[in-house]
């Protein structure tokens, strides 16, 4: 069984072919490392290029729909109600450093709300993909999230903060406070794919705070078809593409939200 319908078939159709380049360019980055110049550039055109082939894929299906991209920003602005909401590379720092844990990231969001979502790990070769109301995939295998009951028993995942932020010290004691209550926690350095770990039960919770709607648009619908809750905390009215999200399965949700949110109304 697989998940089949007109979107999920354009967005993974858009994935392949932009992934095709995406792994030549994963395969010359080893051979950078080594040269004075160092691979920053190479990605910023392997992220463009990527993007472009992907921005191409989906405008063949659909040259009106609305478009909110990392590197190109907005396209077809006067359409708020289809957009796509893309990330050309999540985890662009394992990519520069030739470590395999990125992906591509669409998400499809109607009316404001995201319907359907594909994150891709091209060198895993795992695509993880739903639509609302149809369930969530890895390849062609239905996927849940955990069934863990306890926050001390969970295993999470975070990220952050990034070099330029202006409350490292809030997200570190955050860090070590979550760390003392609960089994362990990760940093893998991709949005994208900590969500969609989380759908697929190999993590229990996910927090990251200051994110861009792109890198978690598509995980929002996968971990929810996977039966997992999704909430956007400490938001800012004046930067709705800014997020600070909290996810992870149903049973440890609120004990989850209370470590994270209550802690920081204190
Ligand atoms: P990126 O790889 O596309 O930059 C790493 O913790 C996660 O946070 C990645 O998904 C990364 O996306 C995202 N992120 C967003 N803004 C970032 C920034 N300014 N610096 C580092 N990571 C950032
Ligand atoms: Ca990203």
């Amino acid at each position: 069984m697989r998940l089949n319908s007109p979107k999920i078939n354009i967005i993974n159709k858009a994935c392949i072919k932009a992934s095709r380049s995406l792994i030549r360019d994963f395969g010359e980055i080893e051979k950078l490392q080594v040269s004075t110049k160092g691979p920053g550039d190479f990605v910023t055109s392997a992220d463009r290029r990527t993007e472009k082939i992907i921005i191409e894929e989906l405008q063949k299906a659909h040259p009106d729909y609305g478009i909110i991209t990392e590197e190109s920003g907005i396209i077809n602005k006067s359409n708020i109600q289809n957009r796509w909401i893309i990330d050309p590379i999540d985890g662009t720092m394992n990519f520069m450093n030739g470590i395999p844990q990125f992906a591509i990231s669409i998400g499809y969001e109607e009316e404001n709300e995201i319907k359907c979502g594909v994150i891709f790990n091209p060198i895993m070769n795992e695509m993880f993909c739903a639509e609302k109301g149809n369930g969530a995939y890895l390849n062609n295998s239905r996927i849940r999230v955990s069934n863990k009951k306890k926050i001390k028993d969970s295993l999470l995942v975070t990220g952050g903060p990034k070099q330029a932020s202006k409350i490292k010290d809030k997200i570190f004691s955050e860090y070590i406070n979550v760390s003392t209550k609960v089994s362990n926690v990760r940093k893998f350095g991709s949005a994208a794919l900590d969500m969609a770990y989380v759908a697929c039960g190999r993590f229990d919770g996910y927090w990251q705070r200051e994110l861009n709607y792109w890198d978690i648009a598509a995980g929002i619908i996968i971990l929810k078809e996977a039966g997992g809750f999704v909430k956007f905390f400490e938001e800012e009215p004046n930067f709705p593409l800014k997020k600070n999200i909290l996810a992870s399965n149903s049973n440890i949700h609120d004990e989850f939200s209370e470590l994270i949110i209550k802690k920081n109304i204190e």
